[in-house]
């Protein structure tokens, strides 16, 4: 029991004392003729009560504020995959990849070979009614070129290049490719006095075999119009580019 309650119970007994008293003093006196309580020695205070029973509920209070933001929840279990998307768009281009492999070796290809570059030896006096006879020879393996005739003969159907370069010196001078006899292209070198001059052509052509390929003046000329020496070439040269046809035996001219 507390302090307060303690003092509260002899509060209280004091007031029952003094109020049985004031009740009781005068009847008393008058009764039995002895003195008043106050007037004699106050009593031991008695022993405190025992604890009541507990009180009832009370009423409902008044709703709280609204607590704090509780902590996040543990990480919910996955869902299931999406629809897919749309395709995007195409990336950038990449880098070139690292080089393949090396192949096996392909099959033999025939060697159709068919070249020729020859030049003349010196100063030469043409006509312009027979082909240029060009006698020296830097190749001519499958002697496809005549340096008796002055005539490259086709062998290998195909796409053939023929180019020249001439040496001038004298007089003008107009050359021609012929083919078969009849012209292909044409150079002229109108000449300086006192300097060499050059004549030069090219040109690509389909030939059949048995064809055949050479240059000859066009117009008539001087002599010593087209020129070689030690330090100036005058030449002739020509190589299959593409064989149309399989030649399972090609023509050679060295087994003439
Ligand atoms: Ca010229």
């Amino acid at each position: 029991m507390d302090f307060m309650a303690l003092t509260m119970k002899f509060v209280w007994i004091a007031v029952l004392c003094v109020g049985t008293a004031v009740g009781l003093g005068i009847s008393q006196t008058e009764q039995d003729g002895t003195e008043p309580c106050a007037h004699r020695m106050r009593g031991v205070p008695g022993n405190p009560g025992y604890n009541g029973i507990p009180g009832r509920n009370g009423r409902e209070g008044v709703k709280g504020e609204r607590g704090d933001t509780g902590d996040a929840g543990p990480k919910g279990v996955s869902g299931e995959p999406g629809e897919p998307g749309d395709e995007g768009q195409a990336g950038k281009r990449g880098f070139p990849g690292s080089p393949g492999l090396k192949g096996e070796s392909g099959e033999n290809s025939f060697p159709y070979h068919s070249a020729f570059s020859v030049g003349l030896r010196g100063k030469i006096s043409p006509t312009s009614d027979a082909p240029i006879r060009f006698t020296k020879t830097f190749y001519n393996e499958q002697h496809h070129y005549d340096d008796i005739s002055g005539k490259f003969r086709c062998s290998i159907p195909g796409m053939y290049y023929f180019t020249y370069h001439l040496t001038i010196k004298g007089k003008d001078t107009k050359v021609a490719l012929f083919r078969s006899g009849q012209t292909v292209v044409f150079t002229l070198d109108q000449f300086h006095c006192g300097n060499l001059d050059q004549a030069s052509g090219g040109v690509a052509l389909n030939l059949f075999a048995g064809d055949e390929v050479w240059l000859q003046l066009y117009d008539a000329t001087f002599d010593e119009s087209i020129f070689a020496d030690s330090n100036n070439d005058s030449t002739f040269s020509g190589f299959l580019l593409t064989p149309r046809i399989t030649v399972s035996d090609p023509f050679d001219n060295r087994k003439r």
